[in-house]
Formats: C-alpha cells, sequence, structure tokens
C-alpha cells in the first residue's frame, strides 16, 4: 500500500541564502519555488548522506555481501570474505581513483584523436593554432624540432603522446617532465605510470574480490594511477587543447548569469571537451544562421559557457561565463537559454526536467553520454558543424516561440581570466627574460609565502561558493598566491576576487607583488584538466631552483574545498603523489582512526610524497596549507627572510604614516 505524505509535518525549506552565496542562482532559486521546480539544492536537503557509504564502511564486490562495517568499531568485525576496513576502504578509495582517472583519459585520448586527424588531413574543421606551443610540447619529450615540418613534428608527437594511454610497458612520455628528485622515487616506489589503460585495467582488477588485500599495496597503484592521469591523461588535455585551440593568455570577461540576454538567441555550451565548444563558436558566427536569428526577431546569438569547457573558452577567446557546477540547473529557470548543449562529465540529469519545464531544448552531443529526455545530436569531429549548427537552428526557432516570461538576474562580474604557465613565465619575467625566477625570488624574499591551487566543484552540502570564497580570502590576506581552475575559479570570478583592484584583499608582501605586476592575487588558469598547468608550473620552480630539489620541497599547498566527484579525488591523489599537501573540505571518504586513514594523512608524507588533509571549515582549510607552507619555508631555510620583509614593509609604512 501505498504510503500516504503526512503534509502537515512537512517542513519549510531553507532559505536560499542559506544554500548558495551566488545571488543570481539565489534569485533563481526563489523563482524555482514559485515555479514549482526542484533542483540539486532541494534534492540535497531531503536526501541525507548515507553514513555508512560517507565513512567509506561498506563493500558490495561480490555477492556474499554488501557487507558493512561498525565505523565506530573499526576493526570490530571484517566482511563476510574476512576484508577488514583497511581493505575495504582502500578498495573503495582506489575505484574512486580509477573512475576519475578514465574520465580525464577518455577525455584527453579523444582530443589526441581528433589531433591525429587534423594532422593526416582527415578533419578540417579544426588545425593547428598554435606551432610554438606544440615545438615546446614537443622539445620537452625529446622530440626533434630544429629545421623540421609541422606535420613531421606533429606525426611524430602523436606517436609519442599515445603511449599516455597505451604503453603496456615503460614510463609514460610526460615523465620527462617531472623534476629528476621526484622521478627517482616514483621509481623508487614503482609509481611511474605505464599507460593508462593499463593502469586503470589494473587498478580495477586488483581491487577485484579476493585479489590486492593489503592496503599498504593497494596505495602503491592507486598512486600510479591517479599520476596518469595528472601526468598522463589530464596534461595531454592541456596540451592539445593548447595546439589546436591556442594557448590562453589573459583576458578580461565577463561571468554570472547576467552574460544571458533578453533580446537574443541564448546557447549555453556545458561539459568538459573543449571540441563542441570550438565548433559551436564557429556556427554561432556564421552569417547565414545570425541572419536567421535577426529574422526572428533577435538582436544577435548570445554564445556562453557554464563549467570547464566553458572555462576553456573563457580563457582562450573570452567567452562569457555563466556559473559553475551548482548554477547549471538554476539558470535554466531564467527561462531565457534557448538551447543547452552538453558533451561529458558533470551533466546532471536533474538537468532534464527543469529544461522540459521552461521549454529549454537540451541536446546532448557525445555518444558517451546520453540522457533520457533529452534531444541527442551526435558530434562527429570529421563534420562537427553539422552537429552545431543544427543546435544553433532549433535554438532559434525556440527564441522565436519562447513561452515563458524571461527572469534574467543582472549580475555580472568582469574578471581577468587566463593565465596559463607559458603566461605566468612572461608576466612575471617579461619577454626577453621570461622565466620563473621573480616568482621563485619574491617566494625566497618572503614577499609571497607560498602558492596554493584552489579548484574543484561545488556541492550543495554546503553553501555554494562561499568555503571556496572564505578560504581563498584567508589566503591571500596571509601572502599566499593562489592559482584556481574549474569551478572553484569561476566561484572567485563572481566574488571579484580575479581583478587586479582584488590585491587590496591581499597581505603586503603579495599585495606588493600584485600591484607591480599588475596582477589578480588570484590566477585563474581554466577548467580541471589544467591543474596539469599548476604540476608544470610546479616543476618550473623546482627546476629554475632556489626552493628545494623535488616539488615535496616547494611551500606550496592544494584544496578542493567543496569538492563531489571522484575526478576531484584523482586530481586530489595526483598533487599527493607528486609531493603536494592536498587539503579536501565537505566530507572524505574515510573511516577515521584506522590504518588506511592513517597512511594517507601521514603516511605518505613520511615516505617523501604529500599528504592529505581534511576539514569542512575554510578558516581550518586556510591555516592548514598555511602552517605546511610554513614549515617547507623553514625546511629550506628561508622562513627569517619572511619575517625580514614584513618588518621592512612595517617600517616603511610607519615612515609614509609619520
Ligand atoms: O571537471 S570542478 S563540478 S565541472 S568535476 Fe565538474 Fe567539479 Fe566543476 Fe569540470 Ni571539475
Ligand atoms: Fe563483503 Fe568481501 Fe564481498 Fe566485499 S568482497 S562484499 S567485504 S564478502
Amino acid at each position: 500500500m501505498p504510503i500516504k505524505k503526512d503534509v502537515s509535518k512537512k517542513k519549510e525549506p531553507a532559505p536560499v541564502k542559506e544554500l548558495t552565496t551566488c545571488e543570481a542562482t539565489q534569485m533563481m532559486l526563489e523563482k524555482a519555488r514559485i515555479d514549482g521546480i526542484e533542483t540539486q539544492f532541494d534534492r540535497a536537503k531531503s536526501m541525507k548522506a548515507c553514513p555508512i557509504g560517507a565513512d567509506s564502511a561498506c563493500c558490495k564486490h561480490c555477492a556474499m555481501g554488501p557487507c558493512r562495517l561498525n565505523a565506530k568499531d573499526p576493526y570490530g568485525k571484517d566482511g563476510v570474505c574476512g576484508a577488514n576496513i583497511d581493505t575495504i576502504q582502500s578498495r573503495n578509495f582506489a575505484r574512486m581513483v580509477a573512475a576519475g582517472t578514465a574520465c580525464h583519459n577518455d577525455h584527453g585520448m579523444a582530443m589526441l584523436s581528433v589531433f591525429r586527424d587534423v594532422v593526416n588531413g582527415e578533419i578540417d574543421d579544426y588545425r593547428i593554432k598554435d606551432v610554438a606551443k606544440l615545438e615546446s610540447v614537443a622539445e620537452s619529450i625529446g622530440i626533434e624540432t630544429e629545421g623540421r615540418s609541422v606535420k613531421e613534428i606533429a606525426i611524430d608527437l602523436y606517436n609519442e603522446l599515445e603511449k599516455t594511454y597505451t604503453g603496456v610497458e615503460g614510463e609514460i612520455p610526460f615523465a620527462k617532465r617531472v623534476p629528476e628528485k621526484t622521478l627517482e622515487l616514483w621509481r623508487k616506489y614503482n609509481m611511474v605510470p605505464r599507460g593508462a589503460m593499463r593502469e586503470i585495467m589494473e587498478m580495477m582488477s586488483r581491487t577485484h574480490m579476493g585479489v590486492d588485500q593489503d592496503y599498504r599495496n593497494i596505495i602503491q597503484q592507486i598512486s600510479r594511477t591517479a599520476l596518469v592521469d595528472g601526468w598522463g591523461g589530464s596534461m595531454v588535455a592541456t596540451e592539445i587543447g593548447d595546439i589546436m585551440f591556442g594557448t590562453p593568455s589573459p583576458v578580461a570577461i565577463e561571468v554570472n548569469m547576467g552574460v544571458l540576454k533578453e533580446n537574443q538567441v541564448n546557447i549555453i555550451v556545458h561539459g568538459h571537451e573543449p571540441n563542441l565548444f570550438e565548433s559551436m563558436i564557429e556556427s554561432v558566427n556564421e552569417p547565414t544562421l545570425v541572419e536567421a536569428a535577426k529574422e526572428a526577431g533577435a538582436a544577435g546569438i548570445n554564445l556562453v559557457g557554464m563549467c570547464c569547457s566553458g572555462l576553456e573558452v573563457l580563457s582562450r577567446h573570452g567567452v562569457p561565463h555563466a556559473g559553475n557546477f551548482s548554477s547549471t540547473e538554476p539558470i535554466l529557470v531564467t527561462g531565457a537559454v534557448d538551447a543547452m548543449a552538453v558533451d561529458i562529465q558533470c551533466i546532471q540529469q536533474g538537468l532534464v526536467k527543469v529544461a522540459e519545464c521552461y521549454g529549454t531544448p537540451l541536446f546532448t552531443t557525445n555518444p558517451r553520454c546520453k540522457i533520457e529526455g533529452a534531444t541527442h545530436i551526435e558530434l562527429h569531429e570529421h563534420d562537427a558543424k553539422a552537429c552545431t549548427d543544427e543546435i544553433v537552428i532549433k535554438a532559434i526557432s525556440r527564441y522565436k516561440h519562447r513561452k515563458f516570461p524571461v527572469q534574467i538576474p543582472k549580475n555580472v562580474n568582469i574578471g581577468v581570466h587566463g593565465f596559463s604557465h607559458e603566461y605566468i613565465n612572461y608576466m612575471l619575467g617579461g619577454s626577453f627574460r621570461s622565466s620563473y625566477t621573480p616568482l621563485n625570488d619574491n617566494i625566497i624574499n618572503g614577499r609571497i609565502r607560498g602558492v596554493a591551487g584552489v579548484v574543484g566543484c561545488t556541492n550543495p552540502r554546503v553553501p555554494q561558493d562561499s568555503v571556496h570564497v572564505t578560504l581563498v580570502k584567508e589566503l591571500i590576506k596571509n601572502d599566499v598566491l593562489v592559482v584556481q581552475s574549474g569551478c572553484s575559479q569561476i566561484a572567485l570570478a563572481k566574488a571579484g576576487l580575479t581583478t587586479p583592484e582584488a590585491a587590496v584583499l591581499a597581505g603586503p608582501g603579495l599585495r606588493e607583488v600584485c600591484e607591480t605586476v599588475g596582477m589578480p592575487p588570484v590566477l585563474g588558469l581554466g577548467a580541471c584538466v589544467d591543474n596539469t598547468r599548476i604540476l608544470i608550473a610546479c616543476s618550473e620552480m623546482v627546476k629554475t631552483g632556489g626552493l628545494g630539489e623535488s616539488i615535496s620541497d616547494l611551500p606550496v599547498a592544494g584544496c578542493a574545498p567543496e569538492y563531489m566527484s571522484e575526478k576531484a579525488i584523482a586530481i586530489g591523489q595526483y598533487f599527493v603523489a607528486s609531493g603536494v599537501f592536498t587539503a579536501f573540505g565537505v566530507t572524505f571518504p574515510i573511516t577515521k582512526g584506522t590504518n588506511f586513514e592513517k597512511l594517507l594523512f601521514e603516511g605518505l608524507e613520511e615516505m617523501g610524497l604529500g599528504k592529505w588533509g581534511f576539514s569542512p571549515d575554510p578558516y581550518e582549510l586556510a591555516h592548514m596549507m598555511i602552517s605546511h607552507i610554513d614549515k617547507k619555508r623553514k625546511a629550506l631555510g628561508i622562513d627569517k627572510a619572511r619575517d625580514r620583509v614584513l618588518m621592512d614593509m612595517a617600517d616603511r609604512r610607519d615612515i609614509d604614516a609619520a
């Protein structure tokens, strides 16, 4: 018999201000309530997170189970097969890393295939746009470029980079970019990855029932798998993206829902592979389609991005960005979106219902990601415009027949984005002496205390954007330069911190550097795959000298304070395995007081790698990162320099005041 709902006890919904600090999203959540629409925020409130899963204390790897252990007494009982808590949670963690790594590698490999077909002339919708980048990437892995044609270099580069995915033995090509000491350590622990297919396959096999049952051995393969994400598939995605579509350099651009235009055909592209977006840029500029939009009564076609592929084209071409992950449903509530085109990853199924309610056509375009209720128009890279032209035509038709009142929040924030590692090099050193020396010098002399990567998702379990913004403000106030990617970058852009003027919020040392160079204290690097730009920057800092010999010597730290995806876990683990202290917020999939917890949070650092940290509190996260940075400064013997600089500056201010 169906259970009748007791409406008398129905709780009042939480005030929208408690759900998100993004004003535009708040406004749309209010409207959604009036319109009777449900979003991830409502579902998160009504769906309590499973406490056993949250502690990673359950296993469903075989039909003798599923088995659940007691997180309050973790060693009190074992699974039916005898697996203990450390085996169970390390296997669960391993599979998250495998899934995240698979996503980034699948994306990177798809891009590499497009590159191959561009090089051999089978695809002409895309081309090699940045030859200098092609040459520098080729040289970085030992490919000769002197006196050779672009095509010759590109073919060699393809053949070499393919091993990132297919390499059965040996080391992945980008291992050549890892600082020698860091690489030596990986070799010692048998952590240097072979191809991603091999590593992910081995990870899945080792975590099957009755295979690897020693968490200390499982962590080796967890690290090797994560490293083939960071130094493998993700890095290939970034580098090939730059080669085909251009290496980003800073661009001032608008972010937030106000980038939608009431009198234009609004098209949102949301997802991760830049191919769809690049082709869509061509389509919305097609004169016949622009004409068609005008005939339908629109002033033009307005293309905007969301999530990661949005960040790629924001950085590369200055395309406006409408918001991060948690805003993807609320933006449809504006009624102003005439089409949303998606490809892969972080595309919530919930979009279908919201889109339907506002008559917005939702298009899937990738064979790997179809969604029940969405219309599938497949993008074939050999004729990419056929797909994107069709989506534009459908969007124009929806504009012409808009049935719903449109309400667009006015919020728009202009910020500077697009800081590739190449540009950071140039920005600090100038075109004649471009190098990381000025960055290292400013770290050594203490003006910059250290560098923090703040990245990752938004998660409706915490107020959207709030943890990102509070954390980053605290870091820059303490002279920590922040580099960003993914949804976090958009959170800070909306809070106005990606402008050079935000330097006033920084501590005196960082502020001085920002004002001298004219840069924001928060540097946006792009999509989540572009976290690899941080790895390269770390390598350059080591190679430049003065900050130790290994990535683990650097005064740097990482954080994903509102993470939700398995990709984030994979990213966190590749930073940890590369030598970086990496702290996560929201929740951590682990049972407290276990050996596996101790290994992740302490043991890995004792092995010379980085380590994990966790706190749901932004201030605590910031100070965990700052103490780590200070610990590294002390080990490098540069802790005193900072005291001197700060004293100098205080003295100078006193003199100024007098
Ligand atoms: O790769 S930050 S919610 S959009 S997973 Fe997803 Fe997280 Fe956003 Fe891009 Ni990254
Ligand atoms: Fe239970 Fe072991 Fe099967 Fe996991 S593998 S479900 S712990 S019996």
